[in-house]
């Protein structure tokens, strides 16, 4: 038996209406003693999966606010219980007397997840679909909300569903292996075959992961080269707005900027970094390892180069190691193209021409123009970044690292079946674990604690 629990459903902030929900057995006990319609309805005479208006009263019955109750008996309601939702007015001293006012009457504030948690312990949804709910919320990308809509709708359950047919199928090869001991079938072939099929569509779900942050929290654009090179300029140009300081002295910026756009259904996010060179202040050194590592941890890098004038011998080779860490996710952007050019597209492609398959882009921060072309070629790499993720769904890194558990089971399996004398009691067992980890993923034998760490993630309300 579930207590009633409360919260606001809607986020705090500027709005029309506010939504608060209840759920619990004893929700329409709660909502009659604070309620008031019109005429003799009462809470108890109204049918459910009706909208009602009416009043919230305090205990004096004063009226607090005007409001639509809407009023779903489990198990027909999204936690199963029996809910009851308030439309109220969005004011913050509305919405807070309404809560106290329900507290007042028998329920408590609801924990962060809550509503979703009981859902789950209900069996309206999987542990997966309760997770995706979580992204849902969260998304922050076009794609994102796609993926985690998806995942609601139950595809990843539909894939997890899949691996376990096809797990409970070599189960029974093993099982026939048994029974035809004697006549000498061999099944073998068949095990193999299908454990490396499964193998095959594990790894193409996993290859996708290390990508799935730039669905989760955007693409990021790192903008890296020498001092002076209009790194700051291009970020300024790039955003729209003057945000970085841009200066025409050497060593302007000293730490990395960040700035964001909303641009094709996705958040791009632009590093601005401290131009490199060899320098001995602690500072500026500290700036120019951040650089480094924004490179590092960009989808994206822009490879900034000042092509009004000549690069030196020792800036070619800097240029050429970033190149070629970065060589698949790097842009050459030269600048300053309206001013007389020293350096050209055809001295990088000489300077580094061991690099192959080069994007080189030539640009004057001052031309709107070639800031389109810019923003073009990146929403060519985004959605190329896009189209190589394969699977429908988000993973998150609880999933992935279950699917990796059972991954390693699967792989066990593979020398026990070429093995000269096949071990199908051993094989059977070790599938017998990969068929927990699934049930550990969709959450049919969690733990109480994992239940608790996956919808504490959540926030109140839902
Ligand atoms: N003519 C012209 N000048 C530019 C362009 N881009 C940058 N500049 C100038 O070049 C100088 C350096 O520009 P910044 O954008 O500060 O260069 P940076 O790479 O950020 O420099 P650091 O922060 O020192 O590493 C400034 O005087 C800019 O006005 C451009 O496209 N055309
Ligand atoms: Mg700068």
């Amino acid at each position: 038996m579930f207590d009633t629990i409360v919260a606001q459903s809607t986020p705090s902030g500027p709005g029309a209406i506010a939504l608060i929900r209840l759920s619990g057995k004893f929700v329409r006990e709660c909502i009659a003693k604070l309620s008031r319609f019109m005429g003799k309805k009462t809470i108890a005479s109204i049918a459910s999966h009706t909208v009602h208006l009416g009043y919230i009263v305090d205990k004096n019955n004063e009226k607090i606010d005007q409001v639509l109750f809407i009023v779903m008996d489990g198990p027909k309601s999204f936690t199963g219980e029996d809910t009851i939702e308030i439309t109220c007015h969005n004011n913050p001293f509305i919405i807070n007397a309404i809560i106290s006012r329900c507290i007042e009457c028998g329920a408590r504030h609801a924990a962060a997840g809550e509503f979703t948690q009981r859902a789950f312990e209900n069996n309206k949804i999987s542990l997966i679909e309760g997770e995706a709910i979580n992204d849902l919320i969260c998304a922050q990308s076009e794609q994102a909300l796609k993926k985690a809509l998806a995942q609601v709708d139950g595809n990843f359950s539909h894939y997890i569903a899949g691996l376990e047919q096809d797990i409970l199928t070599i189960l029974a090869y093993c099982q026939a292996s048994f029974e035809f001991l004697d006549q000498e079938h061999d099944f073998a072939p068949q095990i193999i075959e299908q454990i490396t099929a499964l193998l095959q569509r594990i790894q193409t779900i996993k290859a996708d992961y290390p990508m799935q942050h730039v669905i989760k929290e955007g693409i990021k654009i790192a903008l890296v080269g020498s001092v002076n090179a209009g790194k700051s300029s291009l970020f300024n140009a790039l955003l729209g707005k003057a945000q970085a300081i841009v200066t025409d002295i050497a060593g302007t910026t000293r730490d990395t900027l960040y700035g964001s756009l909303y641009q094709q259904g996705a958040f791009w996010t632009f590093i601005d970094t401290a131009g490199i060179r060899v320098s001995n202040d602690i500072i500026e050194q500290e700036g120019i390892k951040r650089s480094y590592q924004a490179a590092e941890q960009a989808d994206i890098v822009l490879i900034v180069v000042d092509s009004s004038r000549e690069l030196h011998s020792s800036e070619i080779e800097l240029y050429h190691d970033i190149a070629v860490k970065h060589a698949e996710k790097s842009i050459f952007v030269l600048t300053k193209n309206d001013l007389a050019q020293k350096t050209s597209a055809e001295t990088i492609n000489t300077l580094f021409a061991d690099i192959n398959n080069k994007h080189i882009l030539s640009v004057s921060s001052h031309d709107a123009h070639s800031i389109v072309a810019v923003k073009n070629t990146l929403m060519q790499l985004v959605q190329k970044i896009f189209d190589t993720m394969q699977a429908p769904f988000l993973l998150s890194a609880r999933q992935y690292h279950l699917i990796e558990q059972m991954e390693k089971v699967l792989q066990n399996t593979l020398p026990l079946a070429h093995s000269d004398i096949v071990y199908y009691e051993l094989i059977s067992k070790e599938l017998q674990q990969a068929l927990e980890h699934l049930s550990t993923l969709t959450g049919k034998t969690v733990s109480t604690s994992i239940i608790d760490t996956v919808f504490r993630t959540f926030c109140v309300g839902k």
